[in-house]
Protein backbone atom coordinates (compact mmCIF):
# COMPACT_ATOMS: atom_id res chain seq x y z
CA UNK A 1 0.00 0.00 0.00
CA UNK A 2 1.39 3.82 -0.71
CA UNK A 3 0.45 6.29 0.96
CA UNK A 4 -3.19 7.39 1.86
CA UNK A 5 -4.93 6.95 5.42
CA UNK A 6 -8.50 7.27 3.69
CA UNK A 7 -11.10 4.63 2.66
CA UNK A 8 -10.93 4.63 -1.04
CA UNK A 9 -14.20 6.48 -2.49
CA UNK A 10 -15.82 6.11 -5.90
CA UNK A 11 -16.09 8.98 -7.74
CA UNK A 12 -20.05 8.72 -7.71
CA UNK A 13 -19.52 9.08 -3.94
CA UNK A 14 -17.15 12.04 -4.55
CA UNK A 15 -19.71 14.01 -6.47
CA UNK A 16 -22.84 12.89 -4.27
CA UNK A 17 -20.53 14.57 -1.62
CA UNK A 18 -20.76 18.05 -3.86
CA UNK A 19 -24.68 17.70 -5.13
CA UNK A 20 -25.69 20.43 -2.85
CA UNK A 21 -23.27 22.85 -3.52
CA UNK A 22 -24.11 26.03 -5.57
CA UNK A 23 -27.53 24.98 -6.89
CA UNK A 24 -29.33 27.60 -8.39
CA UNK A 25 -33.27 27.82 -7.60
CA UNK A 26 -33.90 30.68 -10.36
CA UNK A 27 -31.58 29.32 -13.18
CA UNK A 28 -31.68 25.55 -12.25
CA UNK A 29 -28.47 24.19 -12.02
CA UNK A 30 -25.59 25.20 -10.41
CA UNK A 31 -23.96 28.67 -10.44
CA UNK A 32 -20.40 28.80 -8.96
CA UNK A 33 -18.21 31.80 -10.09
CA UNK A 34 -14.91 32.08 -9.15
CA UNK A 35 -14.40 32.86 -5.31
CA UNK A 36 -18.25 32.82 -4.83
CA UNK A 37 -19.12 31.08 -1.69
CA UNK A 38 -20.14 28.29 -3.71
CA UNK A 39 -16.66 27.75 -5.56
CA UNK A 40 -15.20 28.92 -2.19
CA UNK A 41 -16.95 25.74 -0.42
CA UNK A 42 -16.05 23.25 -3.25
CA UNK A 43 -12.58 24.64 -2.51
CA UNK A 44 -12.63 23.51 1.10
CA UNK A 45 -14.15 20.37 0.13
CA UNK A 46 -11.57 19.35 -1.97
CA UNK A 47 -8.93 20.39 0.84
CA UNK A 48 -10.37 18.49 3.04
CA UNK A 49 -10.72 15.72 0.81
CA UNK A 50 -6.70 16.09 -0.04
CA UNK A 51 -5.96 16.28 3.58
CA UNK A 52 -7.37 12.85 3.97
CA UNK A 53 -5.76 11.44 1.51
CA UNK A 54 -2.47 12.58 3.20
CA UNK A 55 -1.55 14.98 0.24
CA UNK A 56 0.68 18.03 0.50
CA UNK A 57 -1.50 20.72 -0.49
CA UNK A 58 -0.95 24.66 -1.43
CA UNK A 59 -2.15 27.16 -2.91
CA UNK A 60 0.19 29.34 -5.90
CA UNK A 61 0.46 32.73 -6.41
CA UNK A 62 -2.39 32.49 -9.48
CA UNK A 63 -5.36 30.43 -6.84
CA UNK A 64 -4.37 27.16 -8.83
CA UNK A 65 -4.31 24.47 -5.67
CA UNK A 66 -2.08 21.91 -6.15
CA UNK A 67 -2.16 18.59 -4.21
CA UNK A 68 0.84 16.43 -4.01
CA UNK A 69 0.68 12.55 -4.06
CA UNK A 70 4.06 11.55 -3.57
CA UNK A 71 4.43 8.54 -0.85
CA UNK A 72 8.13 7.66 -2.72
CA UNK A 73 9.16 11.88 -1.66
CA UNK A 74 10.53 12.08 -4.99
CA UNK A 75 11.96 15.43 -6.27
CA UNK A 76 8.63 17.47 -7.31
CA UNK A 77 9.67 17.55 -11.21
CA UNK A 78 8.45 16.02 -14.05
CA UNK A 79 5.08 15.22 -12.49
CA UNK A 80 2.40 13.19 -13.52
CA UNK A 81 -0.88 16.32 -13.09
CA UNK A 82 -4.34 15.32 -13.40
CA UNK A 83 -7.60 17.73 -12.44
CA UNK A 84 -9.79 20.48 -13.62
CA UNK A 85 -11.85 23.25 -12.48
CA UNK A 86 -14.71 23.51 -9.63
CA UNK A 87 -16.25 26.82 -11.15
CA UNK A 88 -19.22 26.97 -13.73
CA UNK A 89 -21.02 28.45 -15.76
CA UNK A 90 -24.63 30.35 -14.93
CA UNK A 91 -26.99 27.74 -14.35
CA UNK A 92 -24.75 24.93 -15.43
CA UNK A 93 -24.35 21.11 -15.17
CA UNK A 94 -23.07 19.51 -11.78
CA UNK A 95 -20.07 17.71 -13.91
CA UNK A 96 -18.21 20.11 -15.82
CA UNK A 97 -15.01 20.33 -13.90
CA UNK A 98 -15.77 18.69 -10.61
CA UNK A 99 -16.01 15.53 -12.56
CA UNK A 100 -12.20 15.48 -13.28
CA UNK A 101 -11.49 16.97 -10.28
CA UNK A 102 -13.82 13.80 -8.45
CA UNK A 103 -12.14 11.60 -10.58
CA UNK A 104 -8.69 12.56 -9.46
CA UNK A 105 -9.18 12.24 -5.99
CA UNK A 106 -11.24 8.60 -6.82
CA UNK A 107 -8.14 7.82 -8.75
CA UNK A 108 -5.36 8.28 -6.25
CA UNK A 109 -7.77 6.32 -3.55
CA UNK A 110 -7.02 3.03 -6.23
CA UNK A 111 -3.19 4.11 -6.72
CA UNK A 112 -2.92 3.85 -2.97
CA UNK A 113 -4.76 0.30 -2.50
CA UNK A 114 -1.57 -0.75 -5.29
CA UNK A 115 1.99 -1.78 -4.67
CA UNK A 116 3.25 0.48 -7.22
CA UNK A 117 6.93 1.78 -7.34
CA UNK A 118 6.30 5.79 -8.55
CA UNK A 119 9.16 7.19 -10.04
CA UNK A 120 7.61 10.32 -11.23
CA UNK A 121 5.18 12.31 -8.36
CA UNK A 122 1.40 12.80 -8.84
CA UNK A 123 0.10 16.55 -8.60
CA UNK A 124 -3.90 16.93 -8.12
CA UNK A 125 -4.65 20.71 -9.96
CA UNK A 126 -7.72 22.79 -9.56
CA UNK A 127 -7.73 25.70 -12.03
CA UNK A 128 -9.69 29.00 -11.10
CA UNK A 129 -11.96 30.74 -13.55
CA UNK A 130 -12.17 28.29 -15.90
CA UNK A 131 -15.51 29.31 -17.74
CA UNK A 132 -14.22 32.94 -17.42
CA UNK A 133 -18.14 33.16 -16.32
CA UNK A 134 -17.01 36.35 -13.84
CA UNK A 135 -14.56 37.88 -15.68
CA UNK A 136 -14.67 37.11 -19.48
CA UNK A 137 -11.68 35.67 -20.16
CA UNK A 138 -11.75 31.62 -20.18
CA UNK A 139 -9.49 29.85 -18.40
CA UNK A 140 -7.22 33.17 -16.74
CA UNK A 141 -6.09 30.82 -13.54
CA UNK A 142 -4.08 28.09 -16.37
CA UNK A 143 -3.15 31.12 -18.85
CA UNK A 144 -1.57 33.37 -15.86
CA UNK A 145 0.28 30.44 -14.65
CA UNK A 146 1.50 29.63 -18.36
CA UNK A 147 1.62 33.44 -18.81
CA UNK A 148 -0.23 33.44 -21.50
CA UNK A 149 -2.29 36.35 -19.97
CA UNK A 150 -0.08 39.03 -18.51
CA UNK A 151 -0.88 40.10 -14.63
CA UNK A 152 -1.61 43.39 -15.75
CA UNK A 153 -4.50 42.06 -17.69
CA UNK A 154 -5.79 39.96 -15.44
CA UNK A 155 -6.00 42.35 -12.73
CA UNK A 156 -7.89 45.05 -15.02
CA UNK A 157 -10.47 42.72 -15.52
CA UNK A 158 -13.49 43.81 -14.24
CA UNK A 159 -16.53 42.21 -12.66
CA UNK A 160 -20.21 42.66 -13.29
CA UNK A 161 -20.21 44.15 -10.00
CA UNK A 162 -17.71 46.35 -10.49
CA UNK A 163 -14.71 44.22 -8.81
CA UNK A 164 -11.47 43.88 -10.50
CA UNK A 165 -9.87 40.78 -10.65
CA UNK A 166 -6.73 42.18 -8.53
CA UNK A 167 -8.86 43.18 -5.94
CA UNK A 168 -10.87 39.44 -5.83
CA UNK A 169 -7.46 37.84 -5.58
CA UNK A 170 -6.08 40.01 -3.02
CA UNK A 171 -9.77 39.21 -0.65
CA UNK A 172 -8.67 35.55 -1.24
CA UNK A 173 -5.02 35.51 0.24
CA UNK A 174 -3.07 36.62 -3.64
CA UNK A 175 -0.79 39.49 -3.89
CA UNK A 176 -2.56 40.69 -7.27
CA UNK A 177 1.48 42.39 -7.91
CA UNK A 178 2.56 38.55 -7.86
CA UNK A 179 -0.17 37.29 -10.43
CA UNK A 180 1.48 35.48 -13.61
CA UNK A 181 4.02 33.19 -14.89
CA UNK A 182 5.15 30.95 -12.54
CA UNK A 183 8.67 29.01 -13.79
CA UNK A 184 9.36 27.75 -11.06
CA UNK A 185 5.74 25.60 -10.24
CA UNK A 186 6.16 24.72 -14.14
CA UNK A 187 9.54 23.60 -14.23
CA UNK A 188 7.73 20.74 -11.83
CA UNK A 189 5.09 19.54 -14.08
CA UNK A 190 5.70 16.80 -16.57
CA UNK A 191 2.54 16.46 -18.60
CA UNK A 192 -1.25 16.71 -17.67
CA UNK A 193 -3.85 14.54 -18.31
CA UNK A 194 -7.73 16.00 -17.78
CA UNK A 195 -10.79 14.14 -17.38
CA UNK A 196 -14.10 15.66 -18.40
CA UNK A 197 -17.79 15.21 -18.90
CA UNK A 198 -18.12 14.76 -22.41
CA UNK A 199 -19.84 18.23 -23.41
CA UNK A 200 -22.08 16.20 -26.76
CA UNK A 201 -22.91 12.40 -27.48
CA UNK A 202 -20.08 11.31 -29.13
CA UNK A 203 -19.89 8.74 -26.23
CA UNK A 204 -23.93 8.00 -26.64
CA UNK A 205 -24.09 7.09 -30.38
CA UNK A 206 -20.46 5.03 -30.04
CA UNK A 207 -21.76 3.05 -27.04
CA UNK A 208 -18.98 3.32 -24.65
CA UNK A 209 -18.35 5.22 -21.29
CA UNK A 210 -14.33 6.78 -21.98
CA UNK A 211 -13.01 8.70 -24.87
CA UNK A 212 -9.50 10.08 -25.25
CA UNK A 213 -9.34 13.39 -26.66
CA UNK A 214 -7.77 14.24 -30.05
CA UNK A 215 -8.33 18.14 -30.33
CA UNK A 216 -10.12 21.30 -28.97
CA UNK A 217 -11.64 23.79 -31.77
CA UNK A 218 -10.22 27.10 -31.98
CA UNK A 219 -12.60 29.48 -30.07
CA UNK A 220 -13.17 32.97 -29.19
CA UNK A 221 -15.08 35.63 -26.93
CA UNK A 222 -15.74 38.92 -28.79
CA UNK A 223 -18.26 42.04 -27.25
CA UNK A 224 -19.83 44.27 -29.76
CA UNK A 225 -21.18 47.51 -28.03
CA UNK A 226 -23.85 49.14 -30.14
CA UNK A 227 -24.27 52.35 -29.35
CA UNK A 228 -27.80 54.64 -29.78
CA UNK A 229 -29.54 57.17 -28.06
CA UNK A 230 -31.01 56.12 -24.83
CA UNK A 231 -35.05 57.72 -24.16
CA UNK A 232 -38.21 57.84 -23.10
CA UNK A 233 -40.18 54.80 -24.18
CA UNK A 234 -43.23 56.65 -23.90
CA UNK A 235 -42.87 60.20 -25.31
CA UNK A 236 -40.25 59.08 -28.21
CA UNK A 237 -42.23 58.63 -31.56
CA UNK A 238 -41.17 55.48 -33.41
CA UNK A 239 -39.54 57.40 -36.35
CA UNK A 240 -37.38 59.09 -33.56
CA UNK A 241 -35.22 56.59 -32.13
CA UNK A 242 -32.11 55.52 -32.63
CA UNK A 243 -32.36 52.07 -30.83
CA UNK A 244 -29.49 49.98 -30.19
CA UNK A 245 -31.81 46.99 -29.32
CA UNK A 246 -33.04 46.92 -33.02
CA UNK A 247 -29.39 46.90 -34.09
CA UNK A 248 -28.40 44.11 -31.64
CA UNK A 249 -31.58 41.94 -32.31
CA UNK A 250 -30.82 42.22 -35.90
CA UNK A 251 -27.23 41.30 -35.53
CA UNK A 252 -27.88 38.14 -33.38
CA UNK A 253 -30.16 36.99 -36.55
CA UNK A 254 -26.98 37.72 -38.68
CA UNK A 255 -24.35 35.53 -36.63
CA UNK A 256 -26.93 32.70 -37.40
CA UNK A 257 -27.35 33.01 -40.74
CA UNK A 258 -23.55 33.82 -41.42
CA UNK A 259 -22.72 31.03 -38.27
CA UNK A 260 -24.92 28.18 -40.88
CA UNK A 261 -23.00 29.59 -43.74
CA UNK A 262 -19.59 27.80 -42.67
CA UNK A 263 -19.16 24.09 -42.34
CA UNK A 264 -18.49 22.92 -38.74
CA UNK A 265 -18.70 26.56 -37.06
CA UNK A 266 -20.57 27.60 -34.19
CA UNK A 267 -21.37 31.00 -33.27
CA UNK A 268 -23.36 32.01 -30.72
CA UNK A 269 -25.04 35.27 -28.76
CA UNK A 270 -25.37 33.78 -25.25
CA UNK A 271 -25.54 37.07 -23.41
CA UNK A 272 -26.84 40.44 -24.80
CA UNK A 273 -26.59 43.26 -21.79
CA UNK A 274 -28.95 46.13 -22.21
CA UNK A 275 -28.01 49.75 -20.78
CA UNK A 276 -29.25 50.82 -18.60
CA UNK A 277 -31.93 48.00 -19.07
CA UNK A 278 -35.37 49.51 -17.84
CA UNK A 279 -38.64 47.98 -19.02
CA UNK A 280 -39.54 51.47 -20.23
CA UNK A 281 -36.46 52.89 -21.63
CA UNK A 282 -35.43 52.62 -25.12
CA UNK A 283 -31.60 51.68 -24.63
CA UNK A 284 -28.31 53.89 -25.25
CA UNK A 285 -26.11 50.88 -25.29
CA UNK A 286 -26.20 47.38 -26.07
CA UNK A 287 -23.74 44.82 -25.07
CA UNK A 288 -24.22 41.56 -27.27
CA UNK A 289 -21.04 38.74 -26.41
CA UNK A 290 -20.32 36.45 -29.21
CA UNK A 291 -18.76 33.21 -29.00
CA UNK A 292 -17.36 31.58 -32.32
CA UNK A 293 -15.68 28.55 -32.75
CA UNK A 294 -13.75 26.49 -35.74
CA UNK A 295 -10.96 23.39 -35.96
CA UNK A 296 -9.49 25.88 -38.32
CA UNK A 297 -8.50 29.29 -36.71
CA UNK A 298 -8.41 31.64 -39.64
CA UNK A 299 -11.93 30.84 -40.49
CA UNK A 300 -12.94 31.79 -36.87
CA UNK A 301 -11.16 34.77 -38.01
CA UNK A 302 -13.20 35.05 -41.34
CA UNK A 303 -16.54 34.60 -39.53
CA UNK A 304 -15.84 37.32 -36.98
CA UNK A 305 -15.00 40.26 -39.33
CA UNK A 306 -18.25 39.21 -41.32
CA UNK A 307 -20.38 39.40 -38.51
CA UNK A 308 -18.39 42.39 -37.33
CA UNK A 309 -19.28 43.83 -40.94
CA UNK A 310 -23.19 42.81 -40.67
CA UNK A 311 -23.28 44.38 -37.12
CA UNK A 312 -21.99 47.51 -38.53
CA UNK A 313 -24.66 47.63 -41.06
CA UNK A 314 -27.35 46.98 -39.10
CA UNK A 315 -26.31 49.46 -36.62
CA UNK A 316 -26.08 52.15 -39.59
CA UNK A 317 -29.40 50.97 -40.42
CA UNK A 318 -31.31 52.36 -36.94
CA UNK A 319 -28.82 55.34 -36.57
CA UNK A 320 -26.17 53.45 -34.05
CA UNK A 321 -22.48 52.99 -34.24
CA UNK A 322 -21.23 49.92 -32.58
CA UNK A 323 -17.50 48.61 -31.50
CA UNK A 324 -15.97 45.14 -31.86
CA UNK A 325 -13.53 43.84 -28.68
CA UNK A 326 -11.67 40.98 -28.78
CA UNK A 327 -11.94 39.22 -25.00
CA UNK A 328 -10.25 36.09 -25.71
CA UNK A 329 -9.00 33.72 -28.56
CA UNK A 330 -7.63 30.48 -27.84
CA UNK A 331 -6.30 28.65 -31.54
CA UNK A 332 -7.23 25.22 -32.23
CA UNK A 333 -4.95 22.52 -29.84
CA UNK A 334 -4.32 19.36 -30.97
CA UNK A 335 -3.05 17.32 -28.01
CA UNK A 336 0.47 15.48 -27.79
CA UNK A 337 0.25 12.98 -30.04
CA UNK A 338 2.69 10.93 -27.93
CA UNK A 339 0.78 10.74 -24.83
CA UNK A 340 -2.50 10.16 -26.87
CA UNK A 341 -0.76 7.00 -27.85
CA UNK A 342 0.18 6.15 -24.88
CA UNK A 343 -3.51 6.69 -23.46
CA UNK A 344 -4.39 4.13 -25.98
CA UNK A 345 -2.50 1.66 -25.97
CA UNK A 346 -3.51 1.86 -22.22
CA UNK A 347 -7.25 2.25 -23.03
CA UNK A 348 -7.43 0.50 -26.05
CA UNK A 349 -11.18 0.35 -26.08
CA UNK A 350 -11.34 4.39 -25.79
CA UNK A 351 -12.39 5.66 -28.84
CA UNK A 352 -10.65 9.09 -29.59
CA UNK A 353 -13.05 12.03 -29.81
CA UNK A 354 -12.41 16.14 -30.73
CA UNK A 355 -14.03 18.65 -28.37
CA UNK A 356 -15.73 21.68 -29.06
CA UNK A 357 -14.95 22.92 -25.38
CA UNK A 358 -12.38 24.48 -24.38
CA UNK A 359 -10.30 23.48 -21.13
CA UNK A 360 -7.35 24.20 -18.93
CA UNK A 361 -5.78 21.13 -20.76
CA UNK A 362 -5.46 23.12 -24.02
CA UNK A 363 -3.84 26.39 -21.97
CA UNK A 364 -1.51 23.93 -20.27
CA UNK A 365 -0.87 22.13 -23.96
CA UNK A 366 2.22 25.13 -24.73
CA UNK A 367 4.02 24.25 -21.81
CA UNK A 368 3.97 20.61 -21.08
CA UNK A 369 2.29 17.38 -23.18
CA UNK A 370 -1.54 17.60 -22.05
CA UNK A 371 -4.06 14.54 -23.12
CA UNK A 372 -7.91 14.62 -21.83
CA UNK A 373 -9.93 11.92 -21.03
CA UNK A 374 -14.07 12.14 -21.88
CA UNK A 375 -16.61 10.33 -20.06
CA UNK A 376 -19.95 9.54 -21.15
CA UNK A 377 -23.05 11.95 -20.96
CA UNK A 378 -26.11 10.25 -22.13
CA UNK A 379 -28.33 13.70 -22.56
CA UNK A 380 -25.44 15.21 -24.80
CA UNK A 381 -26.41 18.63 -23.39
CA UNK A 382 -23.66 20.61 -21.16
CA UNK A 383 -23.61 24.15 -19.95
CA UNK A 384 -26.92 23.36 -18.41
CA UNK A 385 -28.88 21.58 -15.99
CA UNK A 386 -29.39 18.71 -17.98
CA UNK A 387 -25.59 17.73 -17.98
CA UNK A 388 -25.48 14.20 -16.50
CA UNK A 389 -22.78 10.60 -16.14
CA UNK A 390 -24.48 7.71 -14.72
CA UNK A 391 -22.85 6.31 -11.77
CA UNK A 392 -20.83 3.48 -13.26
CA UNK A 393 -19.74 5.70 -16.01
CA UNK A 394 -18.17 8.01 -13.31
CA UNK A 395 -16.50 5.47 -11.90
CA UNK A 396 -15.57 3.87 -15.16
CA UNK A 397 -14.09 7.25 -15.89
CA UNK A 398 -12.04 7.32 -12.32
CA UNK A 399 -10.74 3.77 -13.27
CA UNK A 400 -9.48 4.80 -16.37
CA UNK A 401 -7.73 7.58 -14.82
CA UNK A 402 -5.99 5.99 -12.47
CA UNK A 403 -5.06 3.08 -15.29
CA UNK A 404 -3.82 5.97 -17.16
CA UNK A 405 -1.96 7.44 -13.74
CA UNK A 406 -0.27 4.66 -12.43
CA UNK A 407 1.50 4.18 -16.07
CA UNK A 408 2.86 7.68 -16.48
CA UNK A 409 4.06 7.72 -12.84
CA UNK A 410 6.00 4.43 -12.71
CA UNK A 411 7.02 5.00 -16.27
O1 LIG B 1 -16.63 27.46 -22.98
C1 LIG B 1 -15.96 26.45 -22.97
O2 LIG B 1 -15.60 25.97 -24.02
C2 LIG B 1 -15.53 25.77 -21.71
O3 LIG B 1 -16.61 25.12 -21.14
N1 LIG B 1 -14.93 26.71 -20.80
MN1 LIG C 1 -15.11 22.46 -18.15
MN1 LIG D 1 -17.63 24.52 -19.36
MN1 LIG E 1 -11.60 22.55 -18.38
Amino acid sequence: MTGTTTTAQSVSTLMAEIAAIGTDAARGGYSRPVYSPAELELREWFIAAARRRSLEIETDRNGIIWAWWNPAELPLTDAVVTGSHLDSVPGGGAFDGPLGVASALSAIDILAAQDLAPTRPLALAVFPEEEGSRYGLACLGSQLLTGAVTPERAAALVDADGTSFAELAARNGLDPRHLGRDDERLSRLGCFVELHVEQGRGLVDLDTPVAIGSSILGHGRWRLSFLGQGNHAGTTLMTDRRDPMLAAAATVLEVRRLGRTVDGARATVGKLDPVPGGSNVIASRVDVWLDVRHDDDAVVAALVTDIAAAARERAAAEGCSVTLTEASMSPRVDFDPVLRGRLSTILPDAPILSTGAGHDAGVLKEEIPTAMLFVRNPTGVSHSPEEYVEDPDADAGGHALATVLADLITQ
